[in-house]
């Protein structure tokens, strides 16, 4: 029943080769480093990431599989017979089952993605296994409001789970939620999983686990950018850091300089202090109100707080 092309949209603007070139130059040649956590997901950096979510330190992941198990039933009954599912992201096909598995025979899901392959491989994933649905993946910038294919149904249930809500600033964060308002209508819901503010041990332990899983997470982009850019950093050369910036409630990643050093990468040369970093990762960790209060500026009313026991992770249930 699937036909990966027939409606497939390419959008302007996804990041391909030459735009990774340009942002590693200008993100290594600025004063204060930085390289975008969007770069951390090639094939490696994918499956770094999945270990990520199953480690000991990392609740995130489990915590809000937890929260959404327990809660499909309600997020089902409020969502109704016949909605519309559409995911900011080609995300984890572990956590939209569990809402398709509790709606009320959905009428169609639609992911929508900027990384092509990743999308198209969910999209047949879901499809073989709910041959009566209809999904139609989009191939696009989900930060900016998107045309959604025309699709008959009741309500238009939107889903951006696993924290990625917190790689924004919470500027970018309150426009998000404006330009997915546009996208997914009036009388939507959205369902967004969000981190918590919490103890900053437990914080930083979660972003610099043990195993050394996380650190490796983060210097695949230095040897992504070997790869790709025929860079010749020297991974033993660099070290994880991931701290809590109490003042911007953010966890940063980056990857410190461990010597003075010159690296090449894409024809250029990069100088290097001792101790000087690449910022490569935000991860912004809100309190319960500070989320209501971010979704009410941007034009939704927060009908439910989910969380667990510890207070870890929110579920919030938004309506337009
Ligand atoms: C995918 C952005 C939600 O911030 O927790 C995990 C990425 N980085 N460990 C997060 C991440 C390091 C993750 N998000």
């Amino acid at each position: 029943p699937y036909n990966p092309t027939a409606r497939d949209t390419a959008a302007p603007g996804i990041p391909g080769p030459a735009e990774f070139r340009a942002d590693v130059v200008a993100g290594l040649s600025a004063p204060r480093k930085t390289l975008a956590a969007k770069y951390f997901y090639d094939a490696e950096g994918s499956r770094l990431f999945d270990r990520i979510c199953g480690l000991p330190e990392y609740y995130p992941t489990r915590t809000e599989l937890d929260i959404l198990r327990r809660e499909a039933g309600a997020i089902a009954h409020r969502a109704g017979k016949n909605a519309r599912l559409v995911e900011f992201g080609a995300g984890s096909l572990v956590k939209v089952r569990i809402l398709l598995d509790a709606l009320d025979l959905p009428a169609a899901y639609v992911p929508i993605d900027i990384s092509a392959d990743h999308l198209m491989e969910a999209a047949q994933a879901l499809a073989r296994d709910y041959p009566a649905l209809d999904v139609v993946p989009l191939v696009g910038d989900f930060t900016r409001r998107v045309a959604l294919p025309q699709i008959d149904g009741q309500r238009t249930v939107g889903f951006f789970p696993g924290s990625t809500i917190g790689n924004f600033t919470p500027s970018e964060a309150r426009r998000f939620l404006v330009e997915a308002r546009l996208t997914l209508g009036t009388g939507a819901l959205l369902v967004l999983g969000v981190d918590l503010k919490k103890d900053v041990r437990r914080l930083e332990a979660a972003y610099d686990d043990a195993e050394g899983v996380t650190a490796a997470f983060n210097l695949n982009l230095l040897a992504r950018i070997n790869r790709e850019l025929d860079g010749n950093f020297d991974l033993d050369r660099f070290a994880h850091a991931a701290l809590f910036n109490e003042e911007e409630s953010r966890i940063e990643m980056h990857l410190v300089s461990r010597a003075d050093q010159i690296v090449r990468a894409a024809d250029r040369t990069f100088r290097f202090a001792a101790g000087e970093t690449i910022h490569t990762e935000n991860s912004y960790k809100y309190a319960s109100e500070d989320v209501a209060e971010l979704a009410r500026a941007a034009g939704w009313h927060t009908e439910q707080v989910w969380t667990d026991a510890q207070t870890l992770f929110g579920v919030f249930l938004l309506s337009a």
